[in-house]
């Protein structure tokens, strides 16, 4: 069956968020028709928006799969619920434990209400941009352009990569 390439990007800032991420990549990865193909290090990073709250942790996975994208999109919304997020609690930019995003969906562009990908607001994002420099250095977005271009563009993050220990 043929497959695409899908980008996701895995957020946290509530409870332990690296295992949270290193557990929610484990769950991504048992995803039926999804294979892992990459996974970045974990990113520490100051949280992005008007609300204060504590720092995020940020990753980005590569998969292969063969499912449609509203088809994605509700497994990982599985995956969000298993790590207790409640949607009515947390309003937008507010904290979350885990938020799931598709980033890329191949080259598709889709403005559905359920789904837009690429996702509108990728390209502004340094913890998104890094992680993805990471493990597909030689990416080219149509529309945007070069991973190492949109990562030179966009705006500075106090970011720090993460070792293997999570220190
Ligand atoms: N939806 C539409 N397009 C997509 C897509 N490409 N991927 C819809 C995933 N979902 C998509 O989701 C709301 C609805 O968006 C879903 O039901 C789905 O149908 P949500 O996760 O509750 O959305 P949200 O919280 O309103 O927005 P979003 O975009 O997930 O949050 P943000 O904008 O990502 O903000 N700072 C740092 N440093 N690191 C972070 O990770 N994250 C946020 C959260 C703020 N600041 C941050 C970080
Ligand atoms: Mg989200």
């Amino acid at each position: 069956m043929a497959t695409e390439q899908v980008f996701i990007a895995l957020g946290g800032n509530i409870g332990d968020s690296s295992t949270i991420i290193e557990q929610a990549i484990e769950a991504i990865a048992r995803i039926r028709e999804c294979k892992l193909r990459g996974r970045s290090s974990l990113y520490r990073s100051a949280a992005l928006g008007d609300v204060p709250q504590d720092d995020y942790i940020n990753a980005v996975v590569k998969i292969d799969t063969s499912l449609q994208p509203l088809t994605l999109l509700l497994e990982l919304q599985a995956i969000e619920h298993a790590y207790y997020r409640n949607r009515d609690e947390e309003g937008r930019w507010a904290p979350r434990t885990l938020d799931l995003d598709i980033i890329l969906f191949g080259d598709r562009n889709i403005d559905d209400s359920h789904l837009v990908v690429p996702h509108p607001e990728f390209a502004k994002r340094r913890f998104v941009l890094e992680p993805m420099l990471e493990i597909d250095g030689d990416r080219f977005v149509p529309g945007y352009g070069s991973l190492g271009y949109l990562t030179d563009q966009a705006p500075a993050l106090c970011m720090t990569k993460l070792d293997k220990n999570h220190g």
